[in-house]
């Protein structure tokens, strides 16, 4: 149960340039103490991700978050963005390199999954089902985890393991945050 005015957003985050780890570990403690309303339920262990988008570039380090607070989607955007400004983030080629990436994949507010064909925070995350290194990192974190797609709602589990091997073992596990 969410209470009403609060959220539950399912975030992914990546770094490919300078220290990821170091990035990375901003990330958690960056959110818990953006507000006293901010509970980070969960972060998943790290993962070395082969690069996903045709940009020829450096291994990711990805995590996936869950937290809640008395947030609405697009808060959780502008705090990701935040995050990303203190992780020096410069303005890049789509798909290439970053130093932080945090990006909003699922939210739920009291009344459900959130959908937004908004441009700025497309809801939920359009390319998400596509993407193992969100996918396995979620799953780690909630196995029962749901995805709404075009198609309708579908496991995620099932969505992971519909990939292309390739893109599933580009996914190492390769340790605590
Ligand atoms: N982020 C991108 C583009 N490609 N590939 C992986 N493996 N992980 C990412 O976080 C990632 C990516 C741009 O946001
Ligand atoms: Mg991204
Ligand atoms: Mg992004």
């Amino acid at each position: 149960m969410i209470a009403p005015g609060h959220s539950r957003a399912v975030l992914s985050a990546g770094a490919n340039v300078g220290d990821p780890m170091a990035m990375l570990r901003l990330v958690p403690g960056g959110l818990a103490d953006a507000g006293a309303d901010i509970r980070v339920v969960d972060v998943s262990q790290v993962y070395a991700t082969a690069p996903w988008g045709g940009v020829e570039q450096d291994d990711f380090l990805n995590i996936t978050l869950i937290v809640e607070g008395e947030r609405s989607p697009v808060d959780w955007l502008r705090l990701g963005a935040e995050l990303e400004t203190r992780a020096h983030r410069t303005r890049e080629v789509r798909w290439g390199p970053r130093t932080l990436d945090v990006d909003v994949i699922n939210v739920a507010d009291a009344d459900g999954v959130v959908r937004s064909d908004d441009p700025e925070l497309t809801l939920p995350h359009p390319r998400a089902a596509q993407r193992a290194f969100v996918l396995v990192p979620w799953l780690e974190i909630e196995p029962d985890a749901e995805l709404v797609t075009p198609d309708g709602p579908r496991r995620v589990a099932e969505l992971a393991t519909a990939l292309p091997q390739a893109e599933q073992d580009g996914v190492r596990r390769i340790g605590p945050l």
